[in-house]
C-alpha cells in the first residue's frame, strides 16, 4: 500500500462519505475502497472496532471512528483548527452529529408500523430540539467558523442531506427549514468547489 485507504460500503452516505469528501477536498490521493454488503460479515471482525469507516495510513494501524478520521484529515489539510479550543468546539458538533445518527440509527432496522411510529416521534422532539442546539452553535455564515470550510461542515452536510432529502420515511424533507444556519452550512458545503467536483466525477 503506497497511498490511505478509505474502507466503507459501497453507497454515498453517512460516515463514510464524509471521510471521503474530506479527503477529497483535502487533495488527497486516495483508495476508495467499497465493500459489499455480502462481503461486509466476513470483513467486521478484522476492522479495529468491527464498524466502518476505516482510514489506512501506509505503514500505520488502520484507524476507525469518522470523527478521529475527520479531525486527523483535517489536522493535516488545513479543514480543522490550530486553536485547541477552537477545535475542541468544532469536535462537540461533530458529536452533536453523531449524536443524531445514534437516535435514528435504530429505526433503519425496524419494521414498518415500529419505524413509523418512532420517527414520528423524532420529528415530534428529538430532531427539533437537535436541531435547535444545532443552530444556536453555529455561531457565523456560510461555514460553522465563517468563511472557510472545515471538515465538521462536511459532517453537518450529510446530515442536512440525508433527513432533508424527503427520501427518509417519514421524515419531511423540510425538517430543518426553519433554522437557517443549518441549510446555510449544507448550501455551503454543496456549492464548494472541491465538493462540486467530488460528486461530478465520473
Ligand atoms: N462511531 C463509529 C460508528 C461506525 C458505524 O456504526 N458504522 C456503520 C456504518 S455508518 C457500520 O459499520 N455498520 C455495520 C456494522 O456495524 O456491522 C464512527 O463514527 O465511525
Amino acid at each position: 500500500m503506497n497511498k490511505p485507504r478509505l474502507i466503507y460500503f459501497d453507497a454515498p452516505v453517512s460516515r463514510g462519505e464524509e471521510c471521503r469528501l474530506a479527503l477529497h477536498v483535502a487533495g488527497v490521493d486516495f483508495e476508495d475502497v467499497r465493500v459489499s454488503a455480502a462481503d461486509w460479515p466476513a470483513m467486521k471482525p478484522r476492522m479495529p472496532y468491527g464498524a466502518m469507516p476505516v482510514l489506512e495510513l501506509p505503514g500505520r494501524a488502520p484507524l476507525a471512528h469518522s470523527n478521529a478520521i475527520l479531525v486527523l484529515i483535517g489536522r493535516r489539510h488545513g479543514l480543522h483548527p490550530s486553536d485547541d479550543v477552537e477545535a475542541a468546539r468544532h469536535e462537540g458538533m461533530m458529536q452533536h452529529v453523531e449524536e443524531l445518527r445514534a437516535a435514528v440509527s435504530p429505526t433503519l432496522r425496524m419494521a414498518d408500523a415500529e419505524k413509523k411510529s418512532a420517527r414520528e416521534a423524532l420529528v415530534a422532539g428529538f430532531l427539533p430540539n437537535w436541531a435547535n442546539a444545532a443552530e444556536r452553535n453555529i455561531t457565523a455564515t456560510p461555514f460553522f467558523a465563517g468563511d472557510k470550510l472545515h471538515v465538521v461542515d462536511i459532517k453537518l452536510y450529510q446530515v442536512v442531506r440525508w433527513l432533508g432529502s424527503g427520501k427518509v420515511d417519514h421524515i419531511p424533507a423540510e425538517i430543518f427549514a426553519a433554522y437557517p444556519r443549518l441549510i446555510g452550512v449544507h448550501d455551503a458545503v454543496r456549492d464548494h468547489p472541491g465538493v462540486k467536483s467530488w460528486y461530478a466525477r465520473g
